[in-house]
């Protein structure tokens, strides 16, 4: 069997994505999201301008050494464009595997460790009795997790804050946005958001909260130990983690469990974290670290460690790369939790799937393969449209991390 062609599709249903499908001369294809939020078209030169031409003619049965080819073989390893086009990759040729072999990829990768995939919402709202209010909107719909953002006092936006409630997409301008950020405004307005909705939820209910790379560690650990009598379930991204040593601090002050790893790309962003047991959960996905075959890696090698997942799910993490992050959640051991963020209906139709929502969880697909397609015909009618990030500044205008 032969890989015979593979086009990267860009479409843009309220948001952009970037797709890989690979197709082979026994006519099974199999997809894979490439998608980096504000730097879709660069994947796409990746893929198309250095990938495609490499897989003409490969077997697509050898996905681990696809894998190592087009990692070893690039010479400029990592970064968050090229692993995105390998992931996308690897992504497609586990769906090709599982359909030639007429299983769901979790039967390849060891069949189902527990029943669903519990997963996180994401209540918000700009004042606290508005995000009382999207929370008991997420626990009417079954959920058992949410994550907790609202509005800060003093601050006219903030991360986490949106329009739309169950999507959330903070590219919104060709030219990225600016914010304005205050820390201490924050970590004094954060701790009574979380006194209020256990007040009001009680003990059971699963919170979770991210601080998007805002903080340093010692304000971190301040945070972590303000928010330790609301036991949440993690605290993410309390830190840039590019000096994972960093997290050591933070550590060495509090129990709030800590998140970390949506923008890291392979197991060398997080082996210390993990190996030095710094982090609680991991929060890699498939189209950011590697695709399906690097992330089971990196999960493994969290579990050695007590270190559980908690795999990024953010509406710009299409549903193809759901559908996979979902064979790999419900089949490791260390599974923790996983995002949903909700797609638009746009987005879902360009991309017909069959994993489901239901009291909580999240259900993978039991077809073939991956269970999730792109309508081409569909997706075409959505053109690219340009979109970034927002940035972010501190009061005084200084850079700080969106
Ligand atoms: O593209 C950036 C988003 O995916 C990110 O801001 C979402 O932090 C995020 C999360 O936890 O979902
Ligand atoms: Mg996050």
């Amino acid at each position: 069997m032969k890989i015979t062609d593979a086009k990267v599709i860009v479409t843009c249903p309220g948001r952009n994505f970037v797709t890989l499908k690979i197709e082979t001369d026994e006519g099974v294809t199999g997809v894979g999201d490439a998608t980096v939020n504000g730097r879709e078209l660069a994947v796409a030169s990746y893929l198309n301008d250095h990938v495609i031409p490499l897989l003409i003619g490969r077997d697509p049965a050898m996905i681990e050494d696809t894998w190592q080819y087009l990692y070893r073989g690039a010479y400029w390893r990592r970064g968050p464009v090229t692993m995105a086009a390998i992931a996308a990759v690897d992504t497609a040729l586990w769906d090709i595997k599982g359909k030639i072999a007429g299983l769901p990829v979790y039967q390849l990768l060891g069949g189902r460790s527990r029943e669903g995939v519990t997963v996180y919402g994401h209540a918000n709202a700009d004042t606290v009795d508005g995000v009382l209010q999207e929370i008991s909107r997420f626990v009417n719909l079954g959920y058992r997790a949410v994550r907790v953002q609202t509005g800060i006092p003093g601050i006219a936006t903030t991360y986490g804050v949106s329009k739309d409630k169950l999507f959330y997409e903070p590219a919104d301008a060709a030219i990225p946005t600016e914010a304005v950020w205050s820390t201490d405004r924050y970590l004094s307005h954060v701790p009574s958001v979380f006194a209020r909705v256990r007040e009001e939820f009680g003990p059971e209910l699963k919170l979770l909260h991210d601080a998007h790379h805002r903080l340093t560690p010692i304000e971190a650990a301040r945070l972590g130990k303000a928010l330790e009598p609301y036991a949440l379930t993690w605290l993410e991204d309390p830190v840039p983690a590019e000096l994972q040593e960093g997290f050591r601090l933070i550590r060495q002050h509090t129990t709030t469990p800590i998140a970390v790893g949506e923008v890291f790309n392979t197991i060398w962003d997080c082996h210390q974290l993990i190996s030095e047991q710094l982090i609680d959960y991991i929060r890699t996905t498939v189209v950011h670290a590697g695709g399906i075959s690097h992330l089971r890696r990196i999960f493994d090698l969290a579990a050695l460690y007590h270190v559980r997942s908690g795999s990024h799910g953010a509406t710009d993490c299409s549903p193809v790369c759901m559908a996979a992050a979902l064979q790999v959640d419900i089949s490791i051991p260390n599974f923790g939790l996983q995002e949903y963020m909700r797609h638009t209906d746009a987005t879902d139709t360009v991309f017909p799937h069959s994993y489901r929502f239901e009291d909580g969880y999240l259900h993978p697909s039991s077809e073939p393969g991956l269970g999730v397609d792109i309508d081409e015909g569909l997706a075409a009618l959505y053109p690219y449209r340009p979109a970034a990030l927002p940035v972010n500044r501190l009061e005084d205008h200084t850079m700080h991390n969106w």
